[in-house]
């Protein structure tokens, strides 16, 4: 087992995001980049419920780009709007903005027909933690009285952004669970840093990791860690042992710093020192 921890709240959750989602004409669902399948919520679809919705697919910095490429088309071909997007850096959020409102242009119409003029855009973001909800609301808004951080919360009073002249986001936005039903999908969410390092066995994770690495990226690990593809063990744990000999993670006596090695191999894999990665791939479905 990965995990060791199950989400309550969930009903809460869900029908303050019903409660929400009355007042919104457009979804924005937040997705991982690198793992589209594993980040998006099981019960979204009946949660939005025909709503209008574009799919956007944030951390797109960190995921391979033909990967995010392949997709966009296959949501695309399920009829879903979807953008590549970059929270750090803002990329991708003008032509987020545009596909809202164009999702919203039909809705909008009606209304104009039924004497209502010039109402904006309601949106709100949907997603698991740690997706970049908060970092692409500031991005967004412009400025940083969105606070970003990891803690899942829905807050009571809430506000409406102005997002140019045209659309409104909710301030806050819904924070849906991850899907833990199965434990491929808990280790590529443990692993992007969807769910808390406390909660998982870091260890294996790792040990998962690196046998991935070992097997399709060999060549990245030489380069990060500066040895030979023949230098290389086949074996996992020895490959953790010279990654930390290599990074200098050794206590006296020269043993090797298992968790200062892990920790290592984590940060480079998350930051994108190791490379850009997708983990879920279309080709997969
Ligand atoms: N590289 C990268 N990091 C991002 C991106 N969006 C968010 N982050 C980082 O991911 C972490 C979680 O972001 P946050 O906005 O707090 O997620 P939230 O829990 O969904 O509100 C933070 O460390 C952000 O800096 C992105 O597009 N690219
Ligand atoms: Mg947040």
């Amino acid at each position: 087992m990965h995990i060791h921890w199950f989400p309550g709240h969930m009903t809460k959750a869900q029908r303050m995001i019903r409660e929400q989602l009355k007042l919104i004409d457009v979804v924005i669902e937040l997705l991982d980049a690198r793992i589209p399948l594993s980040s998006a919520n099981p019960v979204i679809a009946e949660l939005v419920e025909g709503k209008p919705k574009v799919v956007a697919l944030n951390k797109s910095d960190l995921a391979e780009t033909a990967q995010t490429a392949e997709w966009i088309r296959h949501f695309r071909s399920q009829g879903f709007t979807t953008v590549a997007l970059d929270s750090s850096t803002g990329k991708g959020t003008k032509e987020l903005v545009n596909k809202v409102e164009q999702e919203a242009a039909e809705k909008l119409a009606k209304l104009t027909a039924k004497g209502i003029k010039g109402r904006a855009v309601r949106a709100m973001i949907l997603g698991i933690p740690n997706v970049g909800k908060s970092s692409l609301i500031n991005r967004l808004i412009g400025t940083a009285t969105a606070k970003t951080g990891d803690k899942p919360g829905v807050t009571r009073g809430q506000q409406w952004l102005k997002v140019g002249k045209n659309l409104e986001l909710l301030d806050t936005p819904g924070v849906l669970w991850p899907r833990m039903d199965d434990q491929e999908v808990a280790f590529k969410l443990a692993v992007t840093g969807a769910i808390k390092d406390d909660i998982y066995d870091m260890e294996k994770v790792i040990l998962d990791l690196l046998r991935i690495l070992n097997t399709d990226y060999r060549e990245r690990l030489c380069e990060r860690y500066k040895v030979t593809p023949e230098q290389l063990p086949d074996d996992v744990e020895e490959l953790l042992a010279l990654i930390g000999a290599k990074r200098g993670c050794l206590r006296s006596g020269g043993v090797v710093d298992y968790e200062k090695a892990r920790r290592i191999i984590l940060t480079d894999f998350r930051s994108g020192k190791l490379g850009q990665f997708t983990l879920d791939r279309p080709a997969q479905l």
